[in-house]
């Protein structure tokens, strides 16, 4: 167990230390932005304005310094907010690149040219793009109704654009952070507990004395409130085993690193089921109290046996009983860590289901140590007439194949856009806001195939990130820090609410999304839904409804409220109602059963790299996120581009040389556009490679005859998504599972006769 204080751990992670920023103290951006004004920015000549940060969306609350100029100085953590406690992770600190970058899209713009020739736009006034998006969502319901226009989003804006869309009549909707993330792991507990986790996860890591983490590479994936939890477990020298093909960071600072062969993970749950069942190391009072099925579930475990999962998952049986014992002895202060993008082998509802029964046995939802009862403020919405019913919605696309699409799903949303479709659901138009399908939603064929088919595509950007080429109308929105939006809401430990707050006016033309929406839905004549001129009367409205203001929270940032119900599980004598048929935590879940999905996990082997081929596995670096990032003046500085990881056998069959670069072709035959450094190192299992997603940036387009891109992201590294041909669906929930892909390494340039010729 290597001990580390916070600090160490923090540059390890790459994280800032409370309020010092960590942009680059000489040259490069900072410099170009502020030339020799270096003199530190003194409290009382700033505006200090309170944000919430969209760098990710773990959405920790900070303050912004505007200087007298305007100027926007600097971003800081918010002492009193939870997710962040005080300090921004490197990116959250950066995230003043986001305003600052000079290829941001700065008017709108309306196409000229077909899809498939060149992306020629000419620049418009904000009425012209406006009234066109209105026409076509008119023209749109004429012809086929309003429920053939699907609205794709992400993001703190999305709520803007939901509105307006059912506002008008649509419900036809999907975020790629339900399939693509966290919709499997949320179907798993929800299967179990009858509750998901949402975020921030209840996980109670701050008095854990156990983790175990599948896959979750926090301090590459920065979710910065976690981070800080478990650099605090790591100092106090808690037990942490990280299961993971990859020497990750938390690998590095694990008690036991297990490196499992990729897609096996579900072998290593029920084995250590099995353990802590066989050998009495489960909560008996609380599996008796609180749980449905142990019987059946000890029945069903038997045959998967430690021995029997060393065959399996190439992990050594001693290994894992010994594990099964630490997490046992620790019981119930043992977090089994869900994850968060859990989207990885199509099996993924039941991988989840593993997860959460696993920490039914130790007994540790609703526990502390465990997971807590996350609770969070009641605050009225804004009141507004009923939504109108579409005749049909995203429920009626996925509930009938899935019975656990618990929201929207992007994938099978794009399928009924494309030509071949012929069902009742057509999906004819496109909106799509802060999310970058191109990147995000594999396979990338078909979303290229669906936006070509699509008669009309709105792009709502700061960027112009890839998905802004396949766009007929370009509409630029304005920065987070240049606007408002909803009240972050958040459950927590204790309910709290946070506001982000212009620091500054929007730069360019650029306007933030709830004005985009309320123009949009004004043409549409839904004046009913906008009884307001400006959203600031919408939450006020709101915060006052909870005792609260605008004012007080301009001047507060975040703001506490009191708790109504237990935190934990104890504090209940025995009479919670788990939200399950039965009432009681299912380790048989009786819903699976009714629907035709195994009702307890079973183990079914996933296809192997074909012979000479690796499989692809993928994940975050520290210093960006995803694709959103990569062209960010201070945050580009910290991390151009990324390494493909090769085991050391792999680079010797391939004769390679540390630093060389490559391209990819996969098991399709499908090749990168762009080339990769390799990093040669022993970290990685030999039968796969790593790539960190959100490189390998296309996006291009031209504006009256001038080149329009990100100018410092493009043709950076590689694409996972290129190479991502075959997603496997999660069966109960439509998700995709994306490391269902085989890569081999090319060391020629598979484009130079394309150069030449
Ligand atoms: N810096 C940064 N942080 C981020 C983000 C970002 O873009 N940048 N994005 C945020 C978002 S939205 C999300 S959802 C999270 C995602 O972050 P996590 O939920 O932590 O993602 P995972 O997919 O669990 O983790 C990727 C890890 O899984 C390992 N892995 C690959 N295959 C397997 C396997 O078969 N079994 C096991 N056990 N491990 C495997 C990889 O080697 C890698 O270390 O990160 C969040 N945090
Ligand atoms: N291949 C592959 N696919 C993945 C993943 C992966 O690791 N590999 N990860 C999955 C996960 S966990 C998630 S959560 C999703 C994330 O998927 P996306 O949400 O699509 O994430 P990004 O790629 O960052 O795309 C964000 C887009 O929003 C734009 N943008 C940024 N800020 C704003 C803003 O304030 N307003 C507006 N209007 N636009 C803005 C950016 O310029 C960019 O075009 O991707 C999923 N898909
Ligand atoms: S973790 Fe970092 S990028 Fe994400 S919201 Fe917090 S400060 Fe912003
Ligand atoms: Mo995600």
């Amino acid at each position: 167990m290597s001990k580390l204080n916070r600090r160490q751990f923090l540059k390890i992670s790459g994280a800032a230390t409370a309020g010092v920023t960590v942009l680059p103290a000489s040259g490069g951006f900072w410099e170009a932005l502020f030339g020799e004004e270096k003199r530190p920015l003194l409290e009382n000549q700033a505006v200090k304005t309170p944000t919430v940060c969209e760098v990710c969306f773990w959405n920790c609350a900070g303050w912004t310094y505007t200087d007298k100029e305007g100027n926007i100085r600097k971003i800081i953590g918010n002492d009193k907010d939870p997710h962040s406690n005080g300090r921004l992770c490197p990116r959250g600190t950066g995230g003043l690149g986001m305003y600052y970058d000079e290829d941001r899209l700065k008017k709108p713009l309306i196409r000229v040219t077909g899809k498939d020739g060149k992306q020629s736009f000419r620049e418009a006034s904000w009425d012209e793009a406006l009234d066109l998006v209105a026409k076509k969502m008119k023209e749109i319901d004429s012809k086929y109704g309003k429920e053939s226009f699907a609205l794709l989003f992400h993001g703190k804006t999305g709520p803007h654009f939901e509105h307006l869309f059912k506002a008008w009549g649509s419900d036809t909707m999907g975020e790629p952070a339900g399939a693509q993330c966290l919709i499997a792991r949320e179907a798993g507990f929800i299967a179990t507990y009858g509750a998901g986790l949402a975020s921030p996860e209840p996980t109670d890591i701050k008095n854990a004395d156990c983790l175990v983490l599948i896959g979750s590479h926090f301090g590459e994936n920065m979710h910065n409130g976690h981070v800080q939890d478990i650099s605090d477990m790591i100092e106090r020298g808690g037990t942490i085993i990280t299961v993971d093909p990859r020497f990750s960071t938390m690998a590095a600072h694990s008690t036991k690193w297990l490196p499992i062969k990729p897609a096996t993970d579900l072998a290593l749950l029920l084995a250590w089921m099995n353990v802590i069942i066989n050998e009495n190391l489960y909560d008996k009072e609380y599996v008796e109290k609180y749980t449905y099925g142990f019987d059946l579930l000890k029945d069903h475990v038997q045959k998967y046996t430690p021995e029997w999962a060393e065959s399996v998952t190439t992990i050594p049986a001693a290994d894992i009983y010994e594990t099964a014992r630490m997490m046992g002895g620790a019981s119930p202060r043992v977090v089994v860590h869900p994850g968060r993008h859990t989207a990885w082998y199509g099996d993924d509802t039941q991988r989840s289901r593993a997860i959460a029964m696993l920490n039914a046995l130790l007994g540790s939802w609703g526990r502390k140590g465990g997971f807590y009862f996350p609770e969070r403020v009641k605050l009225p919405k804004e009141p507004h007439p009923p939504f109108p019913k579409p005749k049909w919605s995203w429920k009626d696309i996925s509930r009938g194949k899935h019975k656990l699409a618990i929201m929207g799903i992007t994938n099978e949303i794009i399928d009924h856009a494309l030509p071949e479709y012929n069902g009742p659901y057509k999906v004819k138009a496109f909106f799509i806001t802060a999310t970058n399908p191109i990147q995000s939603i594999p396979p990338q064929e078909k979303v290229i195939k669906a936006l070509q088919a699509a008669e009309f595509v709105v792009v709502v950007d700061t960027m112009p990130s890839e998905i802004t080429g396949y766009a007929d109308v370009i509409l630029p929105e304005a920065t987070y820090l240049e606007r408002l939006d909803h009240i972050r809401n958040a459950h927590h430990r204790i309910p709290n609410l946070a506001l982000r707050y212009p620091a500054v006016k929007p730069k360019y033309e650029t306007k933030p999304g709830w004005w985009i929406a309320r123009e949009i839905g004004i043409r549409l004549g839904l004046k009913d839904f906008y009884e307001w001129e400006d959203f600031e009367e919408v939450l006020d409205w709101q915060l006052r409804q909870v005792g609260s203001s605008i004012e007080e929270m301009k001047q507060l940032g975040v703001k506490y409220f009191p708790r109504k119900t237990p935190m934990y599980l104890d504090e209940y004598d025995g009479q919670y109602w788990f939200n399950t048929n039965t009432g009681k935590i299912e380790l048989y879940s009786t819903d699976l059963a009714e629907w035709g999905y195994d009702p307890m996990p079973v183990y079914k082997p996933h296809p192997e790299p074909p012979p000479g081929m690796l499989r692809l596995i993928y994940g975050r670096v520290p210093m960006h996120t995803f694709g959103r990032t990569i062209n960010n003046p201070n945050l580009f500085e910290l991390k151009k581009e990324p390494a493909l990881w090769v085991h050391p056998k792999v680079a010797k069959l391939y004769d390679l040389k540390q630093g060389q670069e490559v391209w990819l072709k996969n098991h399709k035959g499908k090749v990168s556009s762009f080339s990769v450094p390799v990093r040669i190192t022993q970290r990685i299992r030999h039968d796969s490679v790593y790539l960190p997603h959100g490189f390998g940036n296309k996006g291009r387009i031209f504006v009256d005859g001038k080149k329009l891109e990100m100018s410092r992201a493009y043709g950076r590294g590689i694409l996972d998504s290129e190479v991502m041909s075959d997603v496997y669906i999660d069966p109960e929930t439509g998700g995709t599972g994306m490391r269902s892909n085989f890569v081999e390494i090319l060391t020629e340039n598979p484009h130079k006769k394309d150069i030449e010729s």
